[in-house]
Protein backbone atom coordinates (compact mmCIF):
# COMPACT_ATOMS: atom_id res chain seq x y z
CA UNK A 1 0.00 0.00 0.00
CA UNK A 2 1.94 2.87 -1.14
CA UNK A 3 -0.80 5.83 -0.78
CA UNK A 4 0.39 9.16 1.13
CA UNK A 5 -3.05 9.12 2.93
CA UNK A 6 -2.77 7.14 6.24
CA UNK A 7 -6.62 6.23 6.60
CA UNK A 8 -6.39 4.69 3.09
CA UNK A 9 -3.15 2.79 4.20
CA UNK A 10 -4.68 1.27 7.80
CA UNK A 11 -8.18 0.33 5.94
CA UNK A 12 -6.55 -1.04 2.96
CA UNK A 13 -3.08 -1.83 3.83
CA UNK A 14 -4.19 -3.55 7.44
CA UNK A 15 -5.77 -7.08 7.90
CA UNK A 16 -8.17 -8.64 5.17
CA UNK A 17 -8.99 -12.01 5.46
CA UNK A 18 -10.85 -14.36 3.66
CA UNK A 19 -14.50 -15.40 5.62
CA UNK A 20 -16.05 -17.49 3.70
CA UNK A 21 -17.54 -18.63 0.44
CA UNK A 22 -20.90 -19.11 0.20
CA UNK A 23 -23.27 -21.20 -2.47
CA UNK A 24 -26.83 -21.04 -0.56
CA UNK A 25 -27.92 -18.03 1.30
CA UNK A 26 -28.58 -20.19 4.81
CA UNK A 27 -25.15 -19.93 4.63
CA UNK A 28 -25.07 -16.30 5.05
CA UNK A 29 -23.19 -14.56 8.17
CA UNK A 30 -25.47 -11.95 10.09
CA UNK A 31 -25.20 -8.39 8.18
CA UNK A 32 -24.04 -6.15 10.83
CA UNK A 33 -20.61 -4.63 8.80
CA UNK A 34 -20.97 -2.53 5.69
CA UNK A 35 -20.33 -4.70 2.87
CA UNK A 36 -19.24 -3.58 -0.39
CA UNK A 37 -20.17 -6.19 -3.47
CA UNK A 38 -17.90 -6.35 -7.07
CA UNK A 39 -19.90 -7.94 -9.95
CA UNK A 40 -18.99 -7.94 -13.60
CA UNK A 41 -18.69 -10.47 -16.71
CA UNK A 42 -16.27 -12.83 -16.01
CA UNK A 43 -12.46 -12.03 -17.59
CA UNK A 44 -13.89 -8.17 -16.60
CA UNK A 45 -10.60 -8.18 -14.54
CA UNK A 46 -12.67 -8.26 -11.21
CA UNK A 47 -10.07 -10.17 -9.18
CA UNK A 48 -7.20 -7.93 -10.51
CA UNK A 49 -8.93 -4.62 -9.80
CA UNK A 50 -10.12 -6.56 -5.94
CA UNK A 51 -6.06 -7.03 -5.88
CA UNK A 52 -5.35 -3.59 -6.72
CA UNK A 53 -7.20 -2.09 -4.15
CA UNK A 54 -6.47 -4.18 -1.14
CA UNK A 55 -2.53 -3.60 -2.51
CA UNK A 56 -2.28 -7.65 -2.30
CA UNK A 57 -2.87 -11.00 -3.49
CA UNK A 58 -6.37 -11.80 -2.27
CA UNK A 59 -8.26 -12.87 -4.85
CA UNK A 60 -7.56 -15.16 -7.90
CA UNK A 61 -6.41 -13.86 -11.29
CA UNK A 62 -7.08 -16.60 -13.61
CA UNK A 63 -7.38 -17.09 -17.57
CA UNK A 64 -10.35 -19.83 -17.43
CA UNK A 65 -13.29 -17.70 -16.20
CA UNK A 66 -16.36 -19.06 -14.91
CA UNK A 67 -15.36 -21.15 -12.35
CA UNK A 68 -16.18 -19.78 -8.82
CA UNK A 69 -20.04 -20.22 -8.41
CA UNK A 70 -20.18 -18.34 -4.74
CA UNK A 71 -20.05 -15.61 -3.15
CA UNK A 72 -16.44 -14.76 -1.10
CA UNK A 73 -16.87 -12.81 1.74
CA UNK A 74 -13.64 -11.00 2.89
CA UNK A 75 -13.70 -9.17 6.35
CA UNK A 76 -11.75 -5.83 5.70
CA UNK A 77 -10.27 -5.35 9.62
CA UNK A 78 -13.07 -3.92 11.81
CA UNK A 79 -14.00 -1.39 8.65
CA UNK A 80 -16.12 -3.20 5.79
CA UNK A 81 -17.11 -6.52 4.02
CA UNK A 82 -15.88 -6.97 0.80
CA UNK A 83 -18.25 -9.49 -1.47
CA UNK A 84 -16.60 -11.22 -4.61
CA UNK A 85 -19.96 -12.15 -6.64
CA UNK A 86 -19.00 -14.91 -9.10
CA UNK A 87 -18.34 -13.71 -13.09
CA UNK A 88 -21.45 -14.10 -15.15
CA UNK A 89 -21.50 -14.94 -18.99
CA UNK A 90 -19.83 -17.76 -18.92
CA UNK A 91 -20.87 -19.60 -22.17
CA UNK A 92 -20.46 -23.24 -20.48
CA UNK A 93 -22.43 -22.52 -17.81
CA UNK A 94 -26.05 -24.40 -18.03
CA UNK A 95 -29.42 -22.40 -18.34
CA UNK A 96 -30.36 -24.39 -15.14
CA UNK A 97 -27.27 -23.43 -12.66
CA UNK A 98 -27.42 -19.84 -14.32
CA UNK A 99 -31.41 -19.61 -13.08
CA UNK A 100 -30.36 -20.89 -9.71
CA UNK A 101 -27.67 -18.63 -9.09
CA UNK A 102 -29.37 -15.49 -10.55
CA UNK A 103 -32.23 -16.35 -7.49
CA UNK A 104 -29.54 -16.53 -5.00
CA UNK A 105 -28.06 -13.17 -6.23
CA UNK A 106 -31.53 -12.18 -6.00
CA UNK A 107 -32.05 -13.07 -2.75
CA UNK A 108 -28.86 -11.88 -1.53
CA UNK A 109 -29.61 -8.61 -2.85
CA UNK A 110 -32.67 -8.09 -1.31
CA UNK A 111 -32.33 -9.39 1.85
CA UNK A 112 -28.89 -7.49 3.16
CA UNK A 113 -29.13 -3.99 4.49
CA UNK A 114 -26.06 -3.87 4.87
CA UNK A 115 -24.88 -3.78 1.76
CA UNK A 116 -24.37 -0.24 0.28
CA UNK A 117 -23.01 -0.48 -2.89
CA UNK A 118 -22.52 -2.87 -6.07
CA UNK A 119 -19.88 -2.01 -8.01
CA UNK A 120 -20.76 -3.42 -11.46
CA UNK A 121 -17.49 -3.90 -13.88
CA UNK A 122 -17.32 -3.12 -17.50
CA UNK A 123 -14.74 -4.18 -19.70
CA UNK A 124 -13.83 -0.53 -21.06
CA UNK A 125 -12.71 -1.96 -24.25
CA UNK A 126 -16.06 -4.00 -25.00
CA UNK A 127 -18.55 -1.56 -23.03
CA UNK A 128 -22.07 -3.01 -21.58
CA UNK A 129 -23.48 -6.23 -22.87
CA UNK A 130 -26.95 -7.79 -22.54
CA UNK A 131 -26.26 -9.46 -19.34
CA UNK A 132 -24.28 -6.39 -18.06
CA UNK A 133 -28.36 -4.58 -18.45
CA UNK A 134 -29.69 -8.16 -17.19
CA UNK A 135 -27.44 -7.70 -13.93
CA UNK A 136 -28.50 -3.91 -13.98
CA UNK A 137 -32.29 -4.64 -13.98
CA UNK A 138 -31.54 -6.75 -11.24
CA UNK A 139 -29.81 -4.19 -9.01
CA UNK A 140 -33.00 -1.75 -9.73
CA UNK A 141 -35.35 -4.29 -8.86
CA UNK A 142 -33.57 -4.90 -5.30
CA UNK A 143 -33.34 -0.94 -4.85
CA UNK A 144 -29.51 -2.03 -4.39
CA UNK A 145 -27.40 1.39 -5.23
CA UNK A 146 -24.63 0.29 -8.08
CA UNK A 147 -22.04 2.40 -9.66
CA UNK A 148 -20.16 0.96 -12.94
CA UNK A 149 -16.54 1.29 -13.02
CA UNK A 150 -15.07 0.51 -16.69
CA UNK A 151 -12.04 -1.80 -16.47
CA UNK A 152 -8.56 -1.90 -18.40
CA UNK A 153 -9.01 1.13 -19.23
CA UNK A 154 -5.10 1.21 -20.35
CA UNK A 155 -6.04 -0.60 -23.43
CA UNK A 156 -8.53 1.64 -25.20
CA UNK A 157 -7.14 4.46 -27.14
CA UNK A 158 -8.34 8.37 -25.14
CA UNK A 159 -11.07 9.12 -27.56
CA UNK A 160 -12.18 5.57 -27.66
CA UNK A 161 -12.50 5.48 -23.84
CA UNK A 162 -14.19 8.74 -23.95
CA UNK A 163 -17.09 7.17 -26.63
CA UNK A 164 -17.52 4.23 -24.53
CA UNK A 165 -17.94 5.99 -21.14
CA UNK A 166 -20.43 8.39 -22.97
CA UNK A 167 -22.31 5.55 -24.28
CA UNK A 168 -22.50 3.83 -20.73
CA UNK A 169 -23.92 7.24 -18.71
CA UNK A 170 -26.37 7.09 -21.80
CA UNK A 171 -27.61 3.96 -20.62
CA UNK A 172 -27.12 4.79 -16.53
CA UNK A 173 -30.49 7.75 -17.46
CA UNK A 174 -32.74 4.83 -17.75
CA UNK A 175 -31.34 3.03 -14.08
CA UNK A 176 -32.80 4.71 -11.17
CA UNK A 177 -30.34 2.49 -8.71
CA UNK A 178 -27.31 3.47 -10.88
CA UNK A 179 -24.67 6.42 -10.14
CA UNK A 180 -24.96 8.04 -13.40
CA UNK A 181 -20.97 8.33 -13.61
CA UNK A 182 -18.75 5.85 -14.27
CA UNK A 183 -15.40 5.56 -13.35
CA UNK A 184 -12.15 4.36 -15.77
CA UNK A 185 -9.42 2.13 -13.86
CA UNK A 186 -6.56 0.12 -14.93
CA UNK A 187 -5.82 -2.20 -11.92
CA UNK A 188 -2.46 -2.75 -14.54
CA UNK A 189 -1.54 0.94 -14.30
CA UNK A 190 -2.43 1.70 -10.73
CA UNK A 191 -5.06 4.23 -12.08
CA UNK A 192 -8.10 5.22 -10.27
CA UNK A 193 -7.48 2.46 -7.77
CA UNK A 194 -6.70 5.69 -4.91
CA UNK A 195 -9.93 7.52 -6.20
CA UNK A 196 -12.25 3.93 -5.74
CA UNK A 197 -10.60 3.20 -2.45
CA UNK A 198 -11.66 6.81 -1.06
CA UNK A 199 -14.89 6.48 -2.45
CA UNK A 200 -15.04 3.02 -0.57
CA UNK A 201 -13.96 4.83 2.53
CA UNK A 202 -17.17 7.56 2.09
CA UNK A 203 -19.66 4.78 1.67
CA UNK A 204 -18.89 2.45 4.59
N1 LIG B 1 -4.93 -4.35 -19.86
C1 LIG B 1 -5.41 -4.74 -18.68
N2 LIG B 1 -5.71 -6.04 -18.46
C2 LIG B 1 -6.18 -6.39 -17.25
C3 LIG B 1 -6.36 -5.44 -16.21
N3 LIG B 1 -6.88 -6.09 -15.15
C4 LIG B 1 -6.99 -7.39 -15.49
N4 LIG B 1 -6.57 -7.59 -16.74
C5 LIG B 1 -6.47 -8.90 -17.44
O1 LIG B 1 -7.77 -9.40 -17.71
C6 LIG B 1 -7.82 -10.83 -17.53
C7 LIG B 1 -8.88 -11.19 -16.49
O2 LIG B 1 -8.50 -10.68 -15.24
P1 LIG B 1 -9.14 -11.21 -13.87
O3 LIG B 1 -8.73 -10.22 -12.82
O4 LIG B 1 -8.81 -12.64 -13.64
O5 LIG B 1 -10.69 -11.07 -14.21
P2 LIG B 1 -11.98 -11.72 -13.49
O6 LIG B 1 -12.29 -12.98 -14.25
O7 LIG B 1 -13.03 -10.69 -13.71
O8 LIG B 1 -11.66 -11.93 -12.06
C8 LIG B 1 -6.41 -11.26 -17.11
O9 LIG B 1 -5.72 -11.68 -18.26
C9 LIG B 1 -5.83 -9.96 -16.55
O10 LIG B 1 -4.42 -9.93 -16.62
C10 LIG B 1 -6.00 -4.06 -16.47
O11 LIG B 1 -6.08 -3.16 -15.63
N5 LIG B 1 -5.54 -3.79 -17.71
MG1 LIG C 1 -11.86 -13.62 -10.90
Amino acid sequence: MTSSDPIIRKVFGGPCDFRLGIADLYQLPPSQIPEIAFAGRSNVGKSSLINALMGRKIAHVSHTPGRTQQLNFFEVGEHFWLVDMPGYGYAKVSKKLKNNWNQVLRDYLKGRPNLRVVFLLIDSRHGLKDNDIEMMDMLDQAAVSYRIILTKSDEPKKSDLDSTKAQVEEKLIKHPAAFPESFPVSSWKKQGIEDLQRMILGLV
